[in-house]
Formats: C-alpha cells, sequence, structure tokens
C-alpha cells in the first residue's frame, strides 16, 4: 500500500474533528492532494446504520449489551476498513480517520471492562496486520471532556456513562499509547491554538522522519 493512514483519538470533546481539517490541510500544503476523511463507526451505508445502533440511547426500547457493542463496532470497522480505507491506500490515496481501532481497546477495553484478550483476537482475526502508521492522542481528562460535550447539548448512549467509565477509558488509551511508538500523545487540554501547533509539529516531525520524499 502506497498511502498513509493517520489516524485522530481522544474522548469526547478532545478536539479530533478540528485536528483531522488540520492534519488534511497540512497534508495539502505538502502537495499530499488525495486526502480521504473517515470516521468510526461510520463511514459507508452499513456503518452508518451501525453507528446509530451503537449511539442512540433507546434502540427498539431494547438495552444494548456490552459484547453486542463491541460486535457492532467491529462490524462498522471491517466494512469501512475493507470497503473505503484499503482500497484508497492501495490507490496511492492518505487516510486520516477520526477514531479507529484503539477506541475500542480503550472504552470497551477500559470503560466496559472487557476481557482486553478478546479484543486483541477479534483485532487479530478481523484486521490482521493493518494498523495505522501514526496515531495522535489528544489527552483531556474526563472533567473537561464532560464540559465541552455539555455544552454542546444532547448526549449520546455513550456520553451519559459516568465519570468513572471515562477515567477508565482515558486510563487505557494512557498505557497503550506509552506501549506503542506509533502512537503519540498530545495534552489537548491546552487552548485550540496550542493543540494546533504541537499538532502540526508532531506532523511535520513524522513526515521528515517517515516520508522523506516529501519534504
Ligand atoms: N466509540 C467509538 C467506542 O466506544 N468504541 C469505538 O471503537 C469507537 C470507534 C463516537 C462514539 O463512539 C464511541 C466513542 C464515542 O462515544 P464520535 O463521533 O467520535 O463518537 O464523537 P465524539 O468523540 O463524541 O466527537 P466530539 O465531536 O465530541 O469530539 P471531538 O471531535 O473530539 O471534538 P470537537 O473537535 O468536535 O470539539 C468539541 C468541542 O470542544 C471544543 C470545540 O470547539 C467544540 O465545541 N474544543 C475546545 N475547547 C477549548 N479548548 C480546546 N483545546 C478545544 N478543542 C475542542
Amino acid at each position: 500500500m502506497s498511502g498513509k493512514f493517520i489516524v485522530i483519538e481522544g474522548l469526547e470533546g478532545a478536539g479530533k474533528s478540528t485536528a483531522c481539517h488540520e492534519v488534511i490541510t497540512l497534508l495539502h500544503q505538502y502537495g499530499i492532494k488525495n486526502v480521504i476523511h473517515t470516521r468510526e463507526p461510520g463511514g459507508t451505508p452499513i456503518a452508518e446504520q451501525l453507528r446509530k445502533l451503537v449511539q442512540q440511547k433507546e434502540i427498539l426500547q431494547e438495552e444494548v449489551t456490552d459484547y453486542a457493542e463491541l460486535l457492532m463496532l467491529y462490524a462498522a470497522r471491517i466494512q469501512l476498513v475493507n470497503n473505503i480505507i484499503k482500497p484508497a491506500l492501495e490507490e496511492g490515496s492518505w487516510v486520516v480517520g477520526d477514531r479507529h481501532d484503539l477506541s475500542s481497546q480503550a472504552y470497551q477495553g477500559g470503560g466496559r471492562k472487557i476481557k482486553p484478550n478478546f479484543i486483541s483476537y477479534l483485532k487479530e482475526e478481523l484486521l490482521g496486520d493493518f494498523s495505522p502508521d501514526l496515531t495522535l492522542y489528544l489527552d483531556i481528562t474526563p472533567e473537561i471532556s464532560l464540559q465541552r460535550t455539555q455544552k454542546r447539548g444532547a448526549l449520546d448512549r455513550i456520553e451519559i456513562e459516568s465519570l468513572s467509565f471515562f477515567t477508565r477509558t482515558r486510563n487505557r488509551y494512557l498505557t497503550l499509547a506509552l506501549e506503542d511508538k506509533r502512537i503519540q500523545i498530545i495534552d489537548a487540554t491546552e487552548k485550540q491554538s496550542k493543540v494546533t501547533s504541537e499538532l502540526h509539529r508532531k506532523i511535520n516531525q513524522w513526515l521528515k522522519k517517515y516520508c522523506k520524499f516529501i519534504i
């Protein structure tokens, strides 16, 4: 595959949407014109339907079990990876993803306390060795996350979870990020302009190291 896959991760309100746009603009400035923007769950007709099932508070008046949630997220992911992301990378396009597999490890593994081994098994079976070239994890506290999402209005099925759920999710993000050199942490509690300049610095550094042909 000749394109690259860059993923932005973080809790609700971490600034992922803004960061995705910044990364795409920066790539365009480097002359990388074919850049696709994806989001998870979502990004294909089936995956968007699954997104609704995962996020809506009252789906057919039936409780969503933790395992059903996990499996719906992986169903959405595999639709997106196989039908959109892999073909795009093979054509030489770059993909900037708003969330990917790390979200499941953090939210379902950390937040929901599903055994990490089971999630790793699903990942291995469904995605094999496919993984992002670079992940930028925007780190905020659950308290700041809550403040920012509450400002936006009505909360969805996951956003109404407890502070301890988001604390476990954040802790899992941090643990995984520290174990993997392809995941970089950005302090996203800072004001927007500072977060953006740190994002630029990290991307520039990474492009210089791994994509020498660009600079
Ligand atoms: N999920 C998803 C799982 O549980 N497991 C999985 O495997 C996957 C893939 C998806 C939901 O699904 C869950 C996690 C989620 O609950 P989503 O569409 O990714 O949802 O939605 P959110 O994460 O909820 O997206 P948000 O829009 O809330 O977050 P963003 O994109 O991180 O934040 P953004 O850029 O929209 O900013 C939110 C607000 O904060 C402000 C912005 O101006 C905006 O108002 N803000 C800042 N304010 C001050 N200082 C800063 N530095 C700021 N940065 C942003």
